[in-house]
């Protein structure tokens, strides 16, 4: 969709810390980081909420966040996915958010890219 930014982000047409890209799926840091490695994972396909995207299009979504998740070293983190303005959704264009809680300790031990 033309003026559905994360579509820019996509294109390359807005810049992005891109963290993986498959011919379905696309994942880079969130600019308003929750924490460090907040990172977003995107299907291509546009769709603003998860009952518009077809389920071939979302198959390889959570296994990429789970891939980041990895790549950040957190033992907790958040796995969030938002629809609708009364859920907190901003941007029209489905994402999973992942948002890594440091250890406590020693902070992450992020390994990007999560490829
Ligand atoms: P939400 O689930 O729609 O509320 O989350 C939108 C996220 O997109 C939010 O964390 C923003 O910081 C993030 N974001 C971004 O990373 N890059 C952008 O250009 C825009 C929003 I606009």
């Amino acid at each position: 969709m033309a003026a559905c930014i994360f579509c820019k982000i996509i294109k390359g047409e807005i810049p992005s810390f891109k963290l993986f890209e498959s011919e379905k799926v696309f994942a880079f840091l969130d600019i308003q980081p929750l924490s460090q490695g907040h990172a977003l994972v995107i299907p291509k396909f546009h769709g603003e909420k998860l009952v518009d995207i077809p389920d071939e299009q979302l198959a390889e979504c959570l296994p990429v966040a789970k891939k980041i998740a990895k790549a950040t070293g957190a033992e907790n983190y958040n796995i969030l996915q938002n629809n609708g303005r009364l859920a907190h959704q901003l941007v029209d264009h489905v994402h999973f958010h992942v948002i890594p809680k440091p250890n406590q300790q020693e902070g992450l031990g992020i390994t990007w890219p999560a490829e």
